[in-house]
């Protein structure tokens, strides 16, 4: 374990002690967490209301792939017994009125400022401060710079010329009108097939006259089943929350699911094939991936639950060369995020939807009528890009974060992210990434993921008031470790085999890498724990 170093203290005030960027989930919560510390803190939303993610992507169908009552705050046994959830899987504008609930409830507002967005900020290594620019022109110096940005953040587009020369609207899912997007006789052309597209297409095909779906890389979707939820499932919920919520904590996932104990090789073919039925009738995202300890982990058992998908698509899209198309190959199961989707397979039998498959045929360019394949014109008159985001790394390399020697975040993750825990990293003193680049985050529950984070950097900052410390930074040797450690367990997993955003491969140019920490929140926030207890090892402390 490595150890921490210090020195001494410095007196000077900056104009506020911290400044955080996002007003999400995590942001949130961060604010309530130093106000409890009596922090004068700040922060920064660039939106002109709250709820990060859940404010951005307000597209059709939009809703969350972890139960409503898994994926809530845990935090507030108050807030668990106050608030009410109407379904299963809760849609984008609940989740959006629950945000609302919480920074209402907590008081959370009048220290948020809306339409602000964080352009640069450089660390002053005299003062030991960070000082804070927005493109409104605002300037301030704050001790702790806490960036609860968002995993996926900053959206990307298709990467082929002629968007602009689009005639009728063009949409990406992550900046969707708050007033809606009129489909009704008009012909849509979406341009994605991730977790974005799967939840759109279902209902833009409801409405739309023709719908062309390009596809470049097919998906594994799982039904989510949602439903309202019962009178009788919410008390029980309610009853027993706080154990729940403990037991969320303690969990690999940051859900309470039962954990597999047989690889799939070990089981006959009748058995397996019994055990991913009972897994897909849950409706739950990760069920069939449970199903056995090697899914991830073993190639050839990988297949036979990615061939059991496969046959669920077959029996579900009526034409053969549609389902086959759908169907991934080029990928084990899992290796990408899957999808919880309603409805999606059984689109495709609509006569008015069509799949166009960009592997065969690529994307070319936007014209003025629609999408150009190399094949042909397919003319649209709304265009909805569902092409997904700089992931990961995105929201905290478009700003310009200047570290120690005048050295930005984009310079010293130039080929690819290098992160002491997701949490911080050297050269970068007082920087605090929630669910950074490098924890487990994406892979996990993130609503447990976001409070761990919270929680930790609020008990560092309280370790560096109560000593009378101004710095924290972690260690390059520390850092390298943790880096090394994180790329030889993905190592021991299926997931960098994958073209995905979890690697950095949906980007032209990004530096692959595995960007998430696939060891378990558990064994993570252990990790986590152990560092804090040993005094902050692996950090130098001023
Ligand atoms: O983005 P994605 P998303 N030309 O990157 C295609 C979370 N989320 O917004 O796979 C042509 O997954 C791209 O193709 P390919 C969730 O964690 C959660 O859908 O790169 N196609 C892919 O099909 C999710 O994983 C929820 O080959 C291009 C699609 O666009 C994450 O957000 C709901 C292209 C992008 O899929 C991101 O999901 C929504 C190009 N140049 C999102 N570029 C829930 O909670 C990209 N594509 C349910």
């Amino acid at each position: 374990m490595p150890t921490a170093t210090f020195t001494a203290p410095s007196t000077a005030r900056p104009d506020t002690d911290a400044v955080i960027v996002g007003a999400g989930m995590s942001g949130l919560y961060q604010l309530l967490k130093l106000r409890e510390l009596g922090l004068r803190t700040v922060v920064f939303e660039a939106g002109d209301d709250i709820g990060g993610t859940w404010y951005w992507n307000r597209y059709p169908g939009a809703r969350c792939d972890i139960e409503s009552m898994t994926y809530s705050y845990s935090f507030s046994p108050e807030l668990d017994q106050e608030w009410v959830w109407s379904e299963r899987y809760a849609s984008q504008p609940e989740i959006l009125r629950y945000l609302h609930h919480v920074a209402d409830r907590f008081a959370l507002r009048p220290d948020i400022t809306l339409r602000t967005r964080v352009t640069r900020a450089v660390y002053d290594e005299t003062a030991r401060w960070w000082e804070v620019s927005t493109d409104t022109g605002q300037r301030l110096t704050t001790r702790f710079l806490i960036m609860a940005s968002g995993c996926s953040t900053v959206p990307k587009g298709p990467e082929v010329p002629g968007v602009e020369e689009f005639a009728g609207p063009v949409h990406h899912t992550a900046r969707w009108p708050r007033e809606g997007v009129e489909f009704a006789g008009r012909r849509v052309a979406v341009i994605g097939t991730g977790a974005s597209g799967v939840q759109c297409v279902p209902l833009i095909a409801r409405r739309a006259a023709e719908l062309t779906v390009f596809q470049r890389t097919p998906v594994y979707a799982l039904p989510a089943l949602n439903r309202p939820l019962t009178d009788a499932e919410v008390t029980a919920r309610k009853a027993e929350y706080p154990e729940f919520r403990a037991a969320q904590r303690r969990s690999k996932g940051g859900s309470v699911l039962a954990m597999p104990t047989r690889s799939a090789l070990e089981v006959t073919a009748e058995e397996r094939h019994a055990r991913y039925e009972a897994a897909w009738s849950e409706g739950v995202l990760s069920a069939v991936l449970r199903s056995y300890t090697d899914l991830l982990a073993d190639a050839r058992a990988n297949e036979t639950a990615a061939e059991f998908v496969r046959g669920k698509i077959r029996s579900t899209v009526a034409d053969p060369a549609t389902a086959e198309l759908l169907s991934p190959r080029t990928y084990p199961f899992g290796t990408k995020r899957p999808c919880l989707d309603t409805g999606y397979y059984a689109t495709f039998n609509l006569p008015h939807v069509r799949l166009v498959d960009l592997k065969s045929t690529p994307l070319v360019e936007i014209t003025a009528k629609g999408v150009r394949t190399a094949e042909e014109e397919h003319p649209a008159d709304v265009l909805v890009l569902a092409t997904g985001f700089d992931s990961m790394t995105g929201a905290l390399t478009t700003i310009d974060l200047v570290g120690r020697g005048g050295v930005t975040l984009r310079e010293k993750w130039a080929r690819g992210p290098v992160t002491y825990l997701g949490l911080g990293c050297a050269g970068f003193p007082n920087l605090f990434t929630v669910t950074g680049p490098l924890s487990p985050s994406v892979l996990t529950n993130m609503a447990v993921s976001i409070e761990q984070h919270v929680e930790w950097i609020t008990d560092c900052v309280r370790f560096l008031r109560d000593g009378e410390l101004t710095e924290i930074e972690g260690t390059a040797e520390a850092e390298r470790a943790w880096v090394a450690h994180a790329a030889e367990v993905a190592g021991r997993t299926l997931y960098p085999t994958a073209e995905s955003w979890y690697t950095g491969a949906n980007v032209p140019g990004k530096p692959r890498g595995f960007l998430a920490y696939p060891g378990g929140a558990d064994v993570y926030r252990e990790r986590c724990d152990a560092v804090a207890r040993d005094g902050y090892a692996g950090f130098t402390i001023t």
